[in-house]
């Protein structure tokens, strides 16, 4: 029971470090899963490790196409529902509010799903999801594109990049 207690005890301290050093500017790293579709790229997508029932996905996502997309809807295979949120910043005090246009790329542009922004809400993980596991998510374009990814795992706030 005491051993247990500590490593509770160190998995919390570790947590709440890895929150602190977790950058106000996060960027999606290289790494993590790509994938093409005609003028929509998609890369450095990951998800993290469940944060209480949820989890949350980030990528970037580009257009080199000459008209705008619309990411409007995802699914995964981990969790139901999945839905696209954007958090907000009131005053310091931090909400996520579901996106419910989605999210524009614009033309010959590109959007960035990230920590502390916009991001995949992957809700009722219906498996614990642990760093090195892949979870699969399939992303829906107002086009009627839809794009497939299996995500790796990561730590919230790993993104990769020290200061
Ligand atoms: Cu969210």
């Amino acid at each position: 029971m005491k051993k247990t207690g500590v490593i509770f005890t160190k998995l919390i301290t570790l947590l709440f470090v890895s929150t602190l050093f977790a950058c106000s500017t996060p960027s999606a790293t290289p790494s993590g899963a790509s994938a093409t579709d005609g003028v929509i790229s998609i890369v450095g997508a990951y998800a993290t490790i469940n944060a209480g029932p949820n989890s949350s996905a980030y990528m970037m996502i580009s257009n080199n196409g000459d008209t705008p997309e619309r990411l409007i809807a995802a699914s995964a295979t981990d969790a139901n529902p999945t839905t696209l949120h954007e958090t907000q910043n009131n005053n310091g005090v931090m909400s996520m509010v579901a996106a419910r246009d989605g999210f524009e790329i614009p033309a010959r542009g590109k959007i960035e799903l990230a920590p502390s922004g916009k991001h995949v809400m992957l809700e009722n993980v219906k498996r614990n999801l642990k760093v090195g596991d892949t979870t699969a998510i399939v992303l829906k374009f107002q086009s009627g594109k839809e794009i497939a990814l299996t995500l790796p795992v990561r730590e919230p706030g790993s993104a990769g990049h020290g200061h």
